[in-house]
């Protein structure tokens, strides 16, 4: 039994996520995840909320509440669609948890310990109107780099690049939007990464298994000298993580906090503590210490692409620089964007279908299908309704759902709700059973390389092969001469619902756990050998005609939703 550590990118606290986010991490990590437990592999799925910095701060604001009191709701409005999203994690913890405040404390004393810290006097953009200085998102103004008006005092959305709020041409406070701004003193920390290049270039050239998009922004990053400046890590908020050097004060550093940069991902590692402390688990360290028992665990993260330089080049600067016994990520998995009907999904403008949104107008598996078969993965990938709308009704409602459904029918109304007597399989269903498995293991190796749309293609053709066998032998003809020969195609048939579920659980679980009680079984296991898995059920195995597994999307409702998720919602 192996061991996985998984990680999804931590959302912001700051409102509830799009289906682009929702596909760009917490969905595929959701997905391997699943797939490592149902292979029975020892599995830890983290995530959680990213509740420091000033996306916080300014959606407390705005919602008009003291930001604890905002993260605290948000935390629970952000879980419970998660859990309607069926996302399995065995914790969704919180950036601002004490553990994370004293472990984000802890790692900035060790990298002080070490050397890697200096103290820098800049100056930093500060509002007079305003009172306060401006940091990250508190600022924007025109990008130097590529023009873009809206770009933000930390990174601009439009080309990517990093930026400090001194670099922005025109920059306007995004509190009042003021323009009097003055470049005033005041000291902050920064992390001598640029000490640390080379041995992150080495680490980084070592993944030769890496998706190139992954290594490919990361050398982007170390190449062209931008990326390894030394950082700030720490601001002038209110909110967040008070500057400290593990428990003792930080002359000078009085009133700052670190950085939500700093502090999000360390928060993966306190995430585990959480989940011990909330007592559903008994032991973190044997996931995160290599001198305690971590060193057989294999880490994966997933994040969206404008993440991936955080997790390539900060975050394990923080980790080598600590020189701890940390465990180091094995493979991170990145996503490119997922476009919305020929433009971009916009929280701001409430553009696209939101995770709150989707549950209300269709269960979580028809979204999960339709997210993962096409997931951004070596390119951007594109929402429309009518591409949704003909990939649900026909993989999951005229495919799968079918083939659940013709089954169990036909076989109540001609041998009763029981598996049929029956003689041995004849060559059709043998040459069946040697397709799938094939395909099976096939399925298992892009699953096992985190190849998402090429898992979900596989184990659309898996489904597929059950309807061509049905569609060949057409047990319901076969009945009127041969009964017998019917009962066996109908046997095989009911023993393919119950490998359907178990293949389709970690992209469908809902689904597949409707199929599994229909089969009247709890047995869940991994079908290492498909042969075996069909002969399952022998005659006399009851089973229940489900209700309808999947229902068609009609042009009139998505005629509808098109139109009602154009870009109003506020
Ligand atoms: N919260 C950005 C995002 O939600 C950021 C990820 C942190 S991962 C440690 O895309
Ligand atoms: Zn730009």
């Amino acid at each position: 039994m192996a061991r996985h550590l998984i990680t999804s990118a931590i959302p912001y606290i700051n409102g509830i996520k799009h289906l682009g986010n929702l596909v760009g991490s917490q969905l595929p990590a959701d997905l391997f995840a699943r797939y490592q437990r149902g292979r029975g592999h020892e599995v830890l799925f983290l995530c959680a909320t990213d509740e420091h910095g000033t996306p916080a701060e300014l959606a407390a604001a705005k919602a008009g509440k003291p930001v604890a009191e905002y993260c605290e709701e948000m935390h629970d409005v952000q879980a419970k669609i998660a859990d309607g999203f069926n996302l399995s994690f065995d914790h969704f913890g919180r950036s601002s948890s004490a553990q994370n405040h004293k472990l984000t404390q802890h790692f900035a004393g060790r990298l002080a310990d070490q050397g890697l810290i200096r103290e820098v006097t800049e100056t930093q953009m500060y509002s007079h109107e305003d009172g306060r200085f401006l940091p990250d998102r508190y600022i924007e103004g025109t990008c130097p780099n590529c023009g873009f008006e809206e770009a933000r005092g930390d990174q601009c959305d439009n080309c990517g690049k990093l930026l400090d709020p001194t670099d922005l041409i025109d920059p306007y406070s995004t509190v009042s939007g003021s323009k009097d701004l003055e470049e005033r003193e005041t000291k902050h920390l920064y992390l001598r990464q640029s000490e640390m290049r080379g041995k992150l270039a080495d680490w980084i050239d070592s993944k030769k298994d890496w998706p190139i998009l992954t290594t490919s922004i990361a050398q982007k990053w170390l190449n062209d000298g931008d990326g390894l400046q030394d950082r700030g890590i720490t601001r002038d908020l209110d909110w967040g993580i008070a500057v400290k050097k593990g428990e003792n004060d930080w002359p000078g550093m009085e009133g700052k906090v670190f950085y939500v940069w700093f502090d999000a991902p360390i928060e993966y590692i306190a995430c585990s503590q959480e989940w011990v402390d909330a007592g559903k688990g008994t032991d973190w360290e044997r996931w995160w210490r290599t001198d305690k028992g971590a060193d057989d665990v294999t880490y994966t993260q997933f994040m969206g692409k404008d993440n991936v330089p955080f997790h390539t080049l900060s975050f394990p600067a923080t980790i080598f620089g600590a020189d701890e016994d940390w465990k180091l990520v094995d493979y991170i998995k990145s996503f490119n964007y997922l476009n919305y009907d020929g433009g971009q999904f916009s929280t701001s403008r409430g553009r696209g279908v939101f995770m709150d949104q989707a549950l209300e107008i269709l269960p979580a598996d028809y979204w999960r299908w339709w997210l993962l078969a096409n997931a951004p993965e070596s390119s951007d990938s594109e929402f429309t309704w009518e591409q949704f709308q003909s990939i649900v009704n026909k993989d999951l409602a005229d495919v799968l759902g079918n083939f659940v459904s013709r089954v169990t029918k036909f076989c109540r109304s001609k041998f009763g709700e029981a598996v049929p007597e029956g003689g041995d399989y004849g060559p059709a269903e043998l040459a069946l059973t040697d397709d799938i498995a094939a395909r099976v293991k096939a399925y298992e190796k892009h699953m096992d390389a985190m190849e998402v749309r090429k898992s979900a293609a596989e184990l659309r053709a898996i489904w597929t092969a059950g309807n061509e066998y049905l569609q060949t032998v057409a047990p319901w003809s076969t009945f009127k001469e041969d009964p017998d020969t019917a009962a066996i195609q109908i046997r095989l048939a009911l023993n393919l619902i119950r490998l359907y579920a178990v293949l389709s659980k970690p992209f469908i679980p809902d689904a597949s756990a409707q199929m599994l009680a229909a089969m009247h079984t709890d047995d869940d296991s991994w079908p290492d050998d498909v042969s075996a898995a069909l002969h399952m059920f022998q005659s006399g195995h009851e089973f229940t005609v489900p209700d309808i597994t999947f229902r068609k999307i009609t042009d009139a409702e998505r005629d509808e939703w098109q139109e009602k998720f154009a870009g109003k919602r506020t």
